[in-house]
């Protein structure tokens, strides 16, 4: 039987838009979802989605022969700078399957094992950083993490170096990307007309999209002069030299600037997010904290002279286990956006049209308690071996799904785990705020004003 989808009252020509925060859309989402259910519509001028919190139905849309990646509005948006790089491009643009092909040997097991130095070289610089300021110093997390995830993914994708570490102010790259992210997301609740009387906002939005594209060309014509472009097997080199073996062709100059931006940006803010919750979620949890750094005093020792090595990464299971609680808890990416490829009914019950966006809500998808019990509580025994094995498929949708996932997945959770890992060995983190959580939105989740203290863990404890 066919049932209405429940919707919040909509107002006359706004719709939806009061239910929504501006800073804080996810959030209110999650509110509306506790509130409506599994499946609810917002309306806003012009358009309209379905958004979905639960198990049964986030299973069912990952089926990818009913449903596919759709483009909605805020990634159309974003298409004005990263155009059809992978993240925004349609499945059905020649360039998504060339670029995904091309550039998958830049995400396997023996690229991995290559990055694992110059992951090593910017992790030292942090720690290093910690080190030298001392236990009084205040340090904030996220911006941190946000020099250390940007510099890793310049240098290990592209053999570039933005020193944040060297620099007081972050890079300027990080504030052109963060302003026209924001700019994308607000036009989505702007009429096209509102958006051409605010000159000094397009002015602002064409600089910084300029910016960022000259950051890129200069990342590329360094590579082209250094020459070293055939030497190298990173992102950079796959995507000036690559070779789709199906169709034969590589990618043009204009894609590779788009890609470049892409996965600056892609590769750098859901991970700096997730190792931000993680330290707040371990310093909340002393006694996660202690088995975490059990396991890290177990296979690095406790001498920090002794730098780890890739073999001992891959030994740490206690530690992977706390990175994917806590992107249960906390997705970074926090939803994804599906369509139905021809009109259907959800759950043999709610009618779907095809040309409406459905948007996978994966916080609430990941505190569904039909497959998540007292899913409020940090606990990372729900990631041991066998808890996952028990459970169905598509409970936990962090990197998104199927051909259309995050690309990045393992290159996150090496860069992640190594960077616990050296904090761990090395820092005792101090609450000194008693910090409660406050989560910032821009596309992704951060814990926002978080700082902590670290004081470097005496050889005996
Ligand atoms: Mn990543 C797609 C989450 C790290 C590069 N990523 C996605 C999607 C999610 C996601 C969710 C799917 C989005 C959608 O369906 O619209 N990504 C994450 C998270 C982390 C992450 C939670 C870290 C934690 N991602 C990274 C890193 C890189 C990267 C690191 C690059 C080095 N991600 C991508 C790219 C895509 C993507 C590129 C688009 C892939 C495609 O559609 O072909």
């Amino acid at each position: 039987a066919r049932a209405a989808i429940p919707q919040p009252r909509p107002l006359p020509l706004v719709g939806n838009v009061p239910d929504v925060e501006s800073e804080t859309p996810i959030q209110s989402m999650m509110r509306l979802s506790r509130e409506y259910g599994p499946i609810f519509r917002l309306s806003f001028p012009g358009r309209s989605m379905l958004l979905l919190g639960s198990h049964a139905l986030v299973d069912e849309v990952c089926d990818e022969k009913r449903f596919d990646k759709r483009i909605i509005t805020a990634l159309d948006n974003i298409r004005e700078f990263a155009g059809d790089g992978l993240f925004t491009a349609h499945t059905h643009e020649p360039n998504w399957e060339r670029a995904h092909r091309i550039l998958l040997p830049a995400f396997g097991a023996q690229a991995m094992r290559g990055y694992f130095e110059l992951m090593l070289d910017i992790a030292e610089q942090l720690v290093e950083k910690w080190e030298r300021l001392g236990p009084e110093a205040e340090l904030d997390v996220p911006d941190n993490m946000t020099r250390l995830t940007l510099d890793t993914i310049a240098l290990c994708g592209f053999g570039y170096r933005f020193n944040s570490f060297y620099q007081r102010e972050m890079h300027p790259f990080v504030d052109a990307m963060v302003r026209s992210l924001a700019e994308a997301g607000e036009r989505t609740r702007r009429l096209p007309l509102q958006t051409r009387l605010m000159l000094m906002t397009r002015q602002q939005y064409q600089r910084d999209i300029a910016y960022m594209h000259e950051v890129v060309d200069q990342v590329i014509r360094e590579r082209r002069r250094s020459g070293d472009a055939a030497s190298r097997k990173d992102l950079l080199s796959l995507m000036l030299q690559g070779v789709d073996p199906v169709s034969g062709m590589g990618l043009d100059d204009l894609n590779i600037r788009y890609q470049v931006v892409t996965f600056l940006i892609a590769g750098h803010e859901t991970t700096s997010g997730l190792l931000s919750f993680a330290l707040y979620l371990l310093l909340k949890h002393p006694d996660v904290l202690a088995r975490a750094t059990a396991e890290v005093d177990r296979v690095l020792g406790r001498d920090v002279s002794r730098r780890p090595t890739f073999e001992q990464l891959h030994q740490l299971p206690y530690l992977d286990q706390v990175l994917r609680e806590a992107l249960r808890l906390w997705p970074t990416a926090p939803a994804f956006a599906l369509q139905a490829r021809e009109d259907t009914l959800l759950g043999g019950t709610w009618p779907v049209s095809k040309s409406e966006p459905l948007m996978v809500l994966t916080p609430m998808l990941h505190r569904d308690p039909e497959v998540w019990p007292e899913p409020e509580r940090f606990d990372p025994e729900r990631f041991t071996p066998e808890a996952v094995a028990a459970r169905p498929p598509n409970a936990w949708k962090p990197f998104g799904n199927g051909q259309r996932a995050c690309i990045g997945r393992q290159f996150a959770m090496q860069e992640a785990t190594l960077v616990l890992a050296m904090l761990l060995q090395r820092f005792q983190l101090i609450d000194h705020t008693r910090y409660q959580l406050r989560i910032k939105e821009t596309l992704t989740l951060k814990p926002e004003d978080f700082r902590i203290r670290v004081r470097a863990r005496g050889r005996e404890e």
